[in-house]
């Protein structure tokens, strides 16, 4: 799963060389040399900006992304105060997402997200509403008012980083779909695209396309966050441009990338992970120490702060967000216990 290649004694230390085109040349550079991997990056050198050579995983923003409203002001009641943001190149480079898998190298995904072109893009609303949507999506960011927040984000493979996202609270967005007093849920669903995201092709054996859901009381609280930028700019397609759900107290995969439609419910929807590893993936999903992974532990996760270095911390429960949403769930453990899945 998780594999960062820690820092060698020989690499230089990250200097003035972290801009975008600095990175792109090292790049270009250990690939000429066969090197090949990330974690090998600090070659120094900041010189060959000129040559124009762009290609790396921090030019993955779609050229048309709407970028009214970027940088957004940062919202301080969201900060991380005892870890450091984790560096850009670090979450532009190391990401989860089967639409574009990599076969023998999952979190490789930006060299394959070329043909994907996100613009224009619709969201659609449906199910239990006053009435249905389908909204332009550019429009819809428009009549946000975007801010930034800097949350803990925490894979169920037990890594993590801090990253600064920018986007809406989801309250906002599911008060303009107007449910109905009957919506319990929310499911989400992601694009469907076979043409643009090689791994919809090629595995097959996957119930395409990729969906979530939330209860709505989960839904409305204010940490959950429709995330439309990373580090004051649009998300990198890799990251899943155009828009996607941060739920900072819940494990990854329960924060769908490259949404396309919301769906309020009566009853409890089915999720991509649950349908495939009942046993494994929970609907709830919180990050929670004291509830191991049938396959390993919970307690302890490796942060990435920076390119080719990894710390292991301790996990917190709620991802360290149970002031905001510890109410929502009594029945979480609160000591260890065996592996249940919630
Ligand atoms: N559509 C879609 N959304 C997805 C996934 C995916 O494969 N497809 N992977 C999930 C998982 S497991 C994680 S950890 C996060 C990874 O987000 P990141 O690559 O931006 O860090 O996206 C989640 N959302
Ligand atoms: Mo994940």
């Amino acid at each position: 799963m998780a594999n960062v290649i820690l820092r060698p004694d020989w690499v230089l230390p990250e200097s003035a060389c972290t801009t975008k085109v600095a990175y792109t040349n090292r790049r270009k550079f250990i690939q000429a040399l066969g090197l090949g991997s990330i974690g090998f990056a600090a070659m120094g050198g900041c010189s060959a900006e000129s040559r124009g050579m762009v290609d790396g995983p921090l030019d993955k923003i779609p050229k048309n992304a709407p970028r009214d409203g970027f940088p957004a002001p940062r919202n301080e009641s969201y900060q991380v105060p005892e870890r450091e943001i984790t560096e850009r190149l670090v979450a532009s480079s190391y990401n989860n997402f089967y639409e574009f898998i990599n076969q023998g190298d999952l979190k490789n995904v930006w060299p394959l997200v070329d043909d994907y072109k996100p613009f224009p893009w619709t969201l659609e609303v449906r199910g239990q509403v006053a009435k249905r949507q389908t909204w332009d999506l550019e429009e819809l960011i428009k009549s946000m008012p975007l801010e930034e927040r800097v949350c803990r984000f925490r894979c169920v493979e037990a890594w993590s980083m801090t990253i600064p996202w920018t986007g809406f609270p989801l309250a906002k967005l599911i008060e303009r779909c107007e449910p109905k007093s009957s919506a319990s849920y929310v499911k989400f669903t992601c694009v469907s695209r076979p043409d643009q995201l090689p791994g919809q092709k090629r595995a097959t054996w996957y119930p395409w396309p990729y969906f979530e859901a939330l209860r709505m009381d989960e839904a409305m609280n204010e940490l959950a966050f429709v995330a439309v930028g990373m580090y004051g700019e649009p998300l990198p397609k890799q990251n899943g441009s155009p828009l996607r759900l941060v739920l900072p107290w819940k494990y990854g995969y329960k924060g769908p990338k490259a949404v396309t439609r919301i769906e309020f419910t009566r009853r409890q929807p089915g999720t991509f992970w649950n349908e495939l590893q009942p046993r494994e993936y929970g609907f709830l999903s919180n990050v929670n120490p004291n509830i191991p992974h049938p396959r390993w532990t919970q307690a302890s996760e490796k942060f990435l702060p920076s390119e080719g270095v990894e710390r292991r911390i301790r996990t917190q429960i709620f991802n360290g967000y149970d002031e905001w949403v510890g109410h929502l769930y009594p029945d979480e453990p609160r000591t260890p216990s065996g592996p249940i899945v919630r």
